[in-house]
């Protein structure tokens, strides 16, 4: 019998997208996320990171969080944003209660070049043309079912959920208790999109227990 492997994935679990960095990106109760993935991880195979790792001199990058989301004519960093995740700062480092990074299975760095400003962690491009790896290698781990959680619910995490139903083919779980949005009208209309891909969301990890 083959039994049908699963994986977790921590999208962007990040201080840039919680209190502790306010100047960046702060998500209300962002960085209270560590025990939510620690569980959600314990009912899979495998554990995958992903953190955004922006340069300063991104060209996206806008000094006044006033001047942010607005359109961009790069074809790879559709909008504005205040500087966010750069490596060596303490947005870039990963939240409470993680373990480190060389204890994940898989690591995927979002966003190093500065004219790249991907939200999917499936690939360096938003024209989806430059693959990160990520979707061979859960093939390759013959994982058929992803639990996804982390920051934010209305970017990072639904983009990378819906690469994962649509190019990946994986049964798709959104573990909502594990996640947090930016905004509450862009979480709503990113959870009605995901729900249209047929990705599954969750509130609890009673439910996920199910799985
Ligand atoms: C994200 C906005 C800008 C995210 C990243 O991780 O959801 N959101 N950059």
């Amino acid at each position: 019998m083959r039994i049908a492997r699963i994986a977790a994935i921590d999208v962007d679990p990040q201080r840039t997208f919680t209190p502790d960095c306010p100047d960046e990106l702060p998500v209300p109760e962002g960085n209270q996320l560590g025990s939510a993935l620690n569980a959600q991880a314990a009912l899979a195979d495998v554990r995958v990171l992903t953190k955004d790792a922006h340069p300063a001199n991104a060209v996206w990058v806008v000094d006044d969080a006033a001047d942010m989301l607005q359109p961009l004519s790069y074809k790879n960093a559709d909008l504005t944003w205040v500087k966010h995740a750069v490596p060596g700062t303490k947005g870039f480092e990963t939240i409470d209660d993680l373990p480190p990074v060389t204890e994940y299975d898989y690591v995927v760095w979002k966003g190093v070049e500065p004219d790249l400003h991907p939200y999917g962690a499936c690939f360096h491009d938003i024209e989806e043309k430059l693959s990160t790896g990520l979707i061979e290698w859960l093939h390759s781990q013959e994982v058929e079912t992803v639990i996804v959680g982390g920051l934010a619910t209305d970017y990072c995490v639904k983009t990378t959920a819906i690469q994962l139903k649509k190019r990946g083919q994986f049964d798709v779980i959104v573990n909502l208790a594990a996640c947090r949005g930016i905004h509450p009208q862009t979480v709503a209309a990113a959870c009605d999109e995901m729900l249209d891909e047929g990705i599954k969301l969750v509130d609890s990890q009673l439910a996920l227990g199910c799985l």
